[in-house]
């Protein structure tokens, strides 16, 4: 298959490319990290979303190659703003957010892969975290086995997309997460009158009874922005802060918003 061909060699021809979305702190208002977001720059057809090639590099196993260059090179990037920041505001430093599929963590040196790459970029472990589907957790043995040496070895996980699968909770209690993102689906008609405003309450409120933190995904509007706050949901990330920008356009995003 022609798209298989090409991803093969996407890699080494250099055609992917990170963008990256502020995830801000509600109270605040400041950004407090990005989350990581992959996409395929072709050289006939453009830009290719994750969406489109995402299955194909998990099928055939090409996702770990490209995974590990994600987290390398969201890492370099994440060494280059923090120091960017810690120069002008002595404030947290800024946290990263990177999506692993079920294979990555199903690897059996997945802490040495993350580790070397966390060494080599001077990033602390506190300051990664790593973002997973309800799937990843419906996966083999070795993949919830990944997840908790990941997880002894210090490093945040996150749960991504939440509410949009079909055992949402019964997996709360069995795996040690420390961050939850309610999918935009919720976000989207909270203020209004509603059930939806009751469910996006509801989860905030389980998740902090767990011990986790929250951000709201598909954050638009100043309406659903006040609303999370009154909620005390911690973290929002969606188009009323930012789309998800190119390196470039992020670190002009940061000088803007230190
Ligand atoms: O970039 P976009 O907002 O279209 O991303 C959609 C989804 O693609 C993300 O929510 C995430 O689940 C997935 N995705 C993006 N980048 C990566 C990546 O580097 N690795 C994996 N496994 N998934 C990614
Ligand atoms: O799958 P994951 O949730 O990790 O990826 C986030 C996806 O949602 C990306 O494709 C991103 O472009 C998109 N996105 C981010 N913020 C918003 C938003 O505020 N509204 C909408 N509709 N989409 C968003
Ligand atoms: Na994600
Ligand atoms: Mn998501």
């Amino acid at each position: 298959m022609q798209l298989e061909i090409e991803l093969r060699q996407a890699l080494t021809k250099q055609e992917f490319i990170v963008y990256y979305q502020p995830i801000v702190n509600l109270e605040a208002g400041k950004i407090t990290g990005f989350e990581a977001l992959v996409r395929w720059l072709h050289p006939q057809r453009g830009m290719i979303y994750p969406a489109e090639f995402i299955p194909l590099a998990e099928e055939t196993g090409l996702i770990v190659p490209i995974g590990n260059w994600v987290l390398q090179q969201a890492c370099e990037q994440l060494q280059k703003w923090q120091l960017l920041r810690d120069r002008e505001t002595l404030i947290h430093p800024l946290t990263l957010n990177v999506n692993f599929s079920a294979k990555q963590f199903n690897l059996s040196n997945v802490i040495e892969i993350v580790e070397t790459i966390l060494n080599k970029t001077n990033i602390s472990l506190w300051d990664l975290k790593i973002e997973l589907t309800e799937s990843v957790l419906m996966d083999n043995n070795q993949t919830l086995e990944g997840i908790s040496q990941l997880k002894s070895y210090h490093i945040g996980l996150s749960i991504d997309d939440f509410g949009t699968g079909y055992s949402s909770l019964s997996y709360l209690h069995r795996f040690p997460l420390d961050t939850l993102k309610i999918d935009r689906s919720f976000i989207q008609n909270i203020g209004e009158r509603g059930r939806q405003t009751e469910i996006v309450l509801a989860i905030i409120s389980l998740a902090h009874n767990l011990g986790m933190d929250v951000v709201a995904e598909g954050v638009e509007t100043e309406q659903q922005l006040n609303q999370l706050r009154l909620f005390n949901c911690e973290y929002g990330q969606g188009y009323l802060f930012s789309k998800p920008l190119n390196a470039e356009a992020t670190e002009a995003l940061l000088r803007s918003n230190p």
